[in-house]
Protein backbone atom coordinates (compact mmCIF):
# COMPACT_ATOMS: atom_id res chain seq x y z
CA UNK A 1 0.00 0.00 0.00
CA UNK A 2 0.84 3.33 -0.68
CA UNK A 3 0.54 6.66 1.94
CA UNK A 4 1.28 9.88 -0.05
CA UNK A 5 1.08 13.20 2.81
CA UNK A 6 0.61 16.74 2.18
CA UNK A 7 1.78 19.15 4.53
CA UNK A 8 3.92 22.12 5.69
CA UNK A 9 6.13 20.51 7.80
CA UNK A 10 7.27 17.09 6.22
CA UNK A 11 10.23 17.08 9.09
CA UNK A 12 7.38 15.98 11.27
CA UNK A 13 7.01 12.86 9.45
CA UNK A 14 10.19 11.33 9.89
CA UNK A 15 10.41 9.68 12.88
CA UNK A 16 7.04 8.25 13.81
CA UNK A 17 6.57 6.47 10.30
CA UNK A 18 10.20 5.76 10.21
CA UNK A 19 10.57 3.42 13.62
CA UNK A 20 9.37 0.41 14.72
CA UNK A 21 6.62 -1.49 13.48
CA UNK A 22 6.66 0.68 10.35
CA UNK A 23 9.60 1.52 9.86
CA UNK A 24 10.35 -2.09 9.68
CA UNK A 25 7.25 -2.77 7.20
CA UNK A 26 8.48 0.02 4.51
CA UNK A 27 11.90 -1.35 5.34
CA UNK A 28 10.75 -4.74 3.96
CA UNK A 29 8.64 -2.96 1.03
CA UNK A 30 5.52 -3.93 2.90
CA UNK A 31 4.28 -0.39 2.46
CA UNK A 32 5.42 3.05 1.27
CA UNK A 33 5.00 6.59 2.49
CA UNK A 34 5.64 9.60 0.82
CA UNK A 35 6.02 12.96 2.06
CA UNK A 36 5.55 16.28 -0.09
CA UNK A 37 5.97 20.06 1.14
CA UNK A 38 2.94 22.06 -0.26
CA UNK A 39 4.99 24.96 -0.03
CA UNK A 40 6.54 23.17 -2.83
CA UNK A 41 3.52 24.18 -5.05
CA UNK A 42 3.62 27.47 -4.36
CA UNK A 43 5.08 29.64 -7.23
CA UNK A 44 5.21 33.04 -6.16
CA UNK A 45 8.61 34.30 -4.91
CA UNK A 46 7.57 34.44 -1.46
CA UNK A 47 5.97 30.70 -1.80
CA UNK A 48 2.52 32.06 0.12
CA UNK A 49 0.59 28.95 0.92
CA UNK A 50 -1.94 30.80 2.81
CA UNK A 51 -4.08 33.93 2.46
CA UNK A 52 -6.47 35.89 4.85
CA UNK A 53 -10.02 34.80 4.66
CA UNK A 54 -12.80 36.13 2.82
CA UNK A 55 -15.73 38.30 4.71
CA UNK A 56 -13.18 39.03 7.38
CA UNK A 57 -12.00 37.05 11.08
CA UNK A 58 -9.38 35.82 12.60
CA UNK A 59 -7.04 33.25 10.85
CA UNK A 60 -5.75 32.09 7.80
CA UNK A 61 -7.13 29.91 5.12
CA UNK A 62 -4.85 27.51 2.88
CA UNK A 63 -5.02 28.95 -0.85
CA UNK A 64 -6.90 26.62 -3.37
CA UNK A 65 -4.23 27.10 -6.77
CA UNK A 66 -1.64 25.91 -4.33
CA UNK A 67 -3.47 22.84 -3.00
CA UNK A 68 -5.02 21.64 -5.96
CA UNK A 69 -1.81 22.16 -8.19
CA UNK A 70 0.15 19.74 -4.91
CA UNK A 71 -3.23 17.21 -5.36
CA UNK A 72 -2.78 16.74 -8.97
CA UNK A 73 0.83 16.67 -8.96
CA UNK A 74 0.63 13.70 -6.17
CA UNK A 75 -2.08 12.08 -7.88
CA UNK A 76 -1.13 12.04 -11.23
CA UNK A 77 -3.60 9.64 -13.47
CA UNK A 78 -4.23 7.76 -10.26
CA UNK A 79 -7.86 7.59 -8.75
CA UNK A 80 -6.19 7.36 -4.95
CA UNK A 81 -8.66 9.00 -2.71
CA UNK A 82 -7.63 12.32 -0.67
CA UNK A 83 -8.22 12.74 2.52
CA UNK A 84 -8.58 15.56 4.57
CA UNK A 85 -7.25 15.69 8.20
CA UNK A 86 -9.84 18.31 9.79
CA UNK A 87 -11.68 18.80 13.67
CA UNK A 88 -15.00 18.84 10.93
CA UNK A 89 -14.40 15.21 9.87
CA UNK A 90 -16.16 12.22 10.83
CA UNK A 91 -14.08 10.25 13.99
CA UNK A 92 -11.70 7.83 12.77
CA UNK A 93 -12.22 4.28 13.89
CA UNK A 94 -10.94 0.88 13.86
CA UNK A 95 -13.93 -0.20 11.30
CA UNK A 96 -12.57 2.99 9.08
CA UNK A 97 -8.68 1.61 9.57
CA UNK A 98 -9.98 -1.62 7.85
CA UNK A 99 -12.04 -0.31 5.09
CA UNK A 100 -9.15 1.90 4.14
CA UNK A 101 -6.26 -0.77 4.56
CA UNK A 102 -7.97 -2.66 1.48
CA UNK A 103 -7.61 0.44 -1.10
CA UNK A 104 -4.16 0.26 -2.97
CA UNK A 105 -3.48 3.90 -2.48
CA UNK A 106 -4.17 6.87 0.08
CA UNK A 107 -2.99 10.29 0.03
CA UNK A 108 -3.82 12.30 3.05
CA UNK A 109 -3.93 16.30 3.55
CA UNK A 110 -2.67 18.05 6.84
CA UNK A 111 -3.48 21.62 7.49
CA UNK A 112 -1.83 23.53 10.33
CA UNK A 113 -3.76 25.52 12.34
CA UNK A 114 -5.95 26.93 9.44
CA UNK A 115 -9.07 25.30 7.60
CA UNK A 116 -8.86 25.25 3.26
CA UNK A 117 -10.59 26.84 0.91
CA UNK A 118 -13.87 25.24 0.79
CA UNK A 119 -14.24 24.83 -2.70
CA UNK A 120 -11.27 22.24 -2.42
CA UNK A 121 -12.80 20.39 0.29
CA UNK A 122 -16.04 20.60 -2.10
CA UNK A 123 -14.42 19.37 -5.25
CA UNK A 124 -10.92 17.26 -4.47
CA UNK A 125 -11.12 15.94 -1.33
CA UNK A 126 -12.71 12.67 -0.66
CA UNK A 127 -13.62 12.05 2.98
CA UNK A 128 -12.86 14.22 5.71
CA UNK A 129 -11.53 12.81 8.90
CA UNK A 130 -11.03 14.03 12.32
CA UNK A 131 -9.10 11.23 15.15
CA UNK A 132 -11.08 13.30 18.46
CA UNK A 133 -13.01 15.65 20.26
CA UNK A 134 -9.83 17.75 21.44
CA UNK A 135 -8.05 20.78 19.07
CA UNK A 136 -4.90 20.11 17.90
CA UNK A 137 -2.39 22.92 16.09
CA UNK A 138 -2.61 20.78 12.85
CA UNK A 139 -3.38 17.71 10.65
CA UNK A 140 0.17 16.15 10.62
CA UNK A 141 0.03 14.12 13.70
CA UNK A 142 -3.80 12.91 13.19
CA UNK A 143 -2.14 12.33 9.49
CA UNK A 144 0.36 9.66 11.04
CA UNK A 145 -2.52 8.11 13.37
CA UNK A 146 -4.33 6.96 10.60
CA UNK A 147 -1.07 5.87 8.93
CA UNK A 148 -0.12 3.86 11.87
CA UNK A 149 -3.58 2.48 12.46
CA UNK A 150 -4.17 1.68 8.68
CA UNK A 151 -0.55 0.32 8.35
CA UNK A 152 -0.36 -2.38 11.10
CA UNK A 153 -3.49 -4.26 9.55
CA UNK A 154 -1.37 -4.76 6.12
CA UNK A 155 -0.67 -8.46 5.48
CA UNK A 156 2.94 -8.96 7.34
CA UNK A 157 3.42 -6.22 9.07
CA UNK A 158 2.84 -7.42 12.58
CA UNK A 159 5.46 -10.01 13.12
CA UNK A 160 2.66 -13.10 13.27
CA UNK A 161 -0.66 -13.27 12.43
CA UNK A 162 -1.46 -13.79 15.92
CA UNK A 163 -1.57 -10.37 17.50
CA UNK A 164 -4.80 -9.84 15.20
CA UNK A 165 -6.02 -12.85 15.56
CA UNK A 166 -6.28 -12.07 19.64
CA UNK A 167 -7.57 -8.91 18.38
CA UNK A 168 -10.30 -9.99 15.69
CA UNK A 169 -11.39 -12.87 19.15
CA UNK A 170 -12.15 -10.07 21.28
CA UNK A 171 -12.70 -7.16 19.05
CA UNK A 172 -15.16 -4.57 20.37
CA UNK A 173 -13.88 -5.08 23.88
CA UNK A 174 -11.13 -3.69 26.04
CA UNK A 175 -8.08 -5.53 26.61
CA UNK A 176 -8.06 -8.01 29.73
CA UNK A 177 -5.32 -7.35 32.49
CA UNK A 178 -1.62 -8.81 31.81
CA UNK A 179 0.92 -9.87 34.43
CA UNK A 180 4.42 -11.35 34.29
CA UNK A 181 7.16 -12.55 36.75
CA UNK A 182 7.38 -12.89 39.46
CA UNK A 183 3.85 -13.95 40.90
CA UNK A 184 4.44 -12.51 44.48
CA UNK A 185 5.39 -8.71 43.49
CA UNK A 186 5.87 -6.69 46.73
CA UNK A 187 3.18 -8.97 48.38
CA UNK A 188 0.80 -8.79 45.13
CA UNK A 189 -0.53 -11.44 43.67
CA UNK A 190 -0.91 -12.88 39.94
CA UNK A 191 -4.19 -14.30 40.27
CA UNK A 192 -4.34 -17.93 40.45
CA UNK A 193 -5.95 -18.89 37.84
CA UNK A 194 -3.47 -17.51 35.37
CA UNK A 195 -0.76 -19.87 37.05
CA UNK A 196 -3.12 -23.09 36.88
CA UNK A 197 -2.37 -24.11 33.68
CA UNK A 198 -5.88 -24.09 32.88
CA UNK A 199 -6.59 -22.98 29.72
CA UNK A 200 -10.27 -22.30 29.20
CA UNK A 201 -10.76 -21.16 32.52
CA UNK A 202 -7.98 -18.90 31.89
CA UNK A 203 -10.05 -17.84 28.51
CA UNK A 204 -12.74 -17.48 30.67
CA UNK A 205 -11.74 -15.26 33.51
CA UNK A 206 -9.74 -13.49 30.42
CA UNK A 207 -12.97 -12.73 28.37
CA UNK A 208 -14.85 -11.67 31.97
CA UNK A 209 -11.97 -9.03 32.98
CA UNK A 210 -12.33 -7.52 29.47
CA UNK A 211 -16.13 -7.35 30.15
CA UNK A 212 -15.56 -5.98 33.14
CA UNK A 213 -13.70 -3.26 32.32
CA UNK A 214 -15.58 -2.51 29.51
CA UNK A 215 -18.79 -2.23 31.41
CA UNK A 216 -16.86 -0.14 33.79
CA UNK A 217 -14.73 2.31 31.48
CA UNK A 218 -16.28 2.32 28.02
CA UNK A 219 -19.67 0.79 28.40
CA UNK A 220 -20.92 2.86 25.23
CA UNK A 221 -18.89 0.00 23.42
CA UNK A 222 -20.90 -2.70 24.41
CA UNK A 223 -24.15 -0.71 23.01
CA UNK A 224 -22.75 -1.48 19.46
CA UNK A 225 -21.56 -4.81 19.56
CA UNK A 226 -23.28 -8.51 19.70
CA UNK A 227 -22.50 -10.43 22.59
CA UNK A 228 -22.57 -14.42 22.36
CA UNK A 229 -24.80 -16.02 24.79
CA UNK A 230 -21.53 -16.96 26.88
CA UNK A 231 -20.50 -13.39 26.90
CA UNK A 232 -24.05 -12.07 27.89
CA UNK A 233 -23.79 -14.67 30.94
CA UNK A 234 -20.39 -13.56 31.61
CA UNK A 235 -22.18 -9.88 31.57
CA UNK A 236 -24.80 -10.83 33.88
CA UNK A 237 -22.70 -12.46 36.51
CA UNK A 238 -20.66 -8.84 36.65
CA UNK A 239 -24.16 -6.48 36.53
CA UNK A 240 -24.64 -8.85 39.81
CA UNK A 241 -21.68 -8.37 41.30
CA UNK A 242 -21.60 -4.42 41.09
CA UNK A 243 -25.26 -4.25 41.74
CA UNK A 244 -26.55 -4.18 45.61
CA UNK A 245 -27.97 -8.11 46.25
CA UNK A 246 -31.41 -8.11 45.39
CA UNK A 247 -33.81 -5.03 46.10
CA UNK A 248 -33.32 -2.79 49.33
CA UNK A 249 -35.53 -3.51 52.29
CA UNK A 250 -38.47 -1.78 53.66
CA UNK A 251 -36.26 -0.17 56.61
CA UNK A 252 -33.82 1.17 54.07
CA UNK A 253 -36.37 2.27 52.26
CA UNK A 254 -37.39 5.78 52.86
CA UNK A 255 -40.70 7.71 51.41
CA UNK A 256 -39.31 11.12 52.07
CA UNK A 257 -37.44 11.22 49.08
C1 LIG B 1 -11.53 24.23 15.85
C2 LIG B 1 -10.59 25.38 15.85
N1 LIG B 1 -10.61 26.15 14.56
C3 LIG B 1 -11.33 27.39 14.88
C4 LIG B 1 -11.34 28.41 13.81
C5 LIG B 1 -9.26 26.43 14.07
C6 LIG B 1 -8.41 25.25 13.95
C7 LIG B 1 -7.68 24.77 15.03
C8 LIG B 1 -6.83 23.69 14.90
C9 LIG B 1 -8.31 24.61 12.75
C10 LIG B 1 -7.45 23.52 12.61
C11 LIG B 1 -6.72 23.09 13.68
C12 LIG B 1 -5.76 21.98 13.55
N2 LIG B 1 -6.34 20.65 13.74
C13 LIG B 1 -6.38 19.79 12.74
O1 LIG B 1 -5.96 20.12 11.65
C14 LIG B 1 -6.96 18.48 12.95
C15 LIG B 1 -7.51 17.85 14.11
C16 LIG B 1 -7.72 18.32 15.45
O2 LIG B 1 -7.38 19.45 15.85
N3 LIG B 1 -8.31 17.46 16.34
C17 LIG B 1 -8.68 16.20 15.99
N4 LIG B 1 -8.52 15.75 14.76
C18 LIG B 1 -7.94 16.58 13.84
S1 LIG B 1 -7.66 16.17 12.24
C19 LIG B 1 -7.00 17.63 11.88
Amino acid sequence: MRFDILTLFPEMFSGPLSTSIIGKARERGLLSVEIWNIRDYALDKHRTVDDTPYGGGAGMVMRPDVLVRAIEAVRGDSDAPVIYLSPQGSVFNQQMAAELARLPRLILLAGHYEEIDERVRQNWVDWELSIGDYVLTGGELPAMVVVDAVARLLPGVLGDASSLQEESFQDGLLDYPQYTRPANFRDLQVPEVLLSGHHEQIRRFRLKESLRRTLLRRPDLLQHRELSAEEREILEELVQEYSCEGRVNDDEHHSDH
